[in-house]
């Protein structure tokens, strides 16, 4: 009976353990929200849209990408000369102070690029989001078809 409670005593603390930084990083400043990927057939690059809230006093600087499924995450811009539209590897976006930064279509994308295994509409695939307050955000996004506006 001791040795019953003792295990039962030891899986409740593992499990407490293992809630500890999930409820950490829930009161953190930082979140993400409505994160999705525009899927491309035969292997073309896709793009990540996100949007990231600050809650925190202090602006944040979203300074790298990373990512288990694909080889290549870059930060691009789309921006418009006149009549053509190009886009432009930027190397950080900031999040403000008590505000939102929009990774969103005709503005900035996640460009992903080869993917490291079958990745198809339907799947989750994850970006690890670092900004310059040493916060990583290991973010799920949604994988939709290319008609998904
Ligand atoms: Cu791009």
């Amino acid at each position: 009976m001791t040795m019953k409670l003792k295990s039962l005593t030891a899986a409740l603390a593992c499990t407490i353990a293992a809630l500890a930084p999930a409820a950490q990083a829930a009161g953190a400043a930082l979140s993400a929200q409505n994160a999705w990927v525009r899927w491309l057939p035969n292997d073309l690059p896709a793009a990540g849209y996100v949007t990231l809230r600050n809650d925190g006093e202090q602006s944040v600087d979203l300074v790298d990408i990373s990512s288990d499924d694909y080889a290549m995450v870059m930060l691009h811009q789309t921006v418009s000369n006149g009549s053509t539209q190009q886009m432009v590897m930027v190397h950080q976006a900031t999040v403000p102070a008590h505000g939102t930064l929009a990774i969103a279509p005709g503005g900035y994308h996640l460009m992903l690029e080869h993917a490291k295994h079958k990745v198809a509409p339907g799947d989750t695939v994850h970006m690890k989001l670092k900004f310059s307050d040493g916060t990583t955000l290991d973010t799920p996004f949604a994988v939709k078809p290319p008609s998904q506006q």
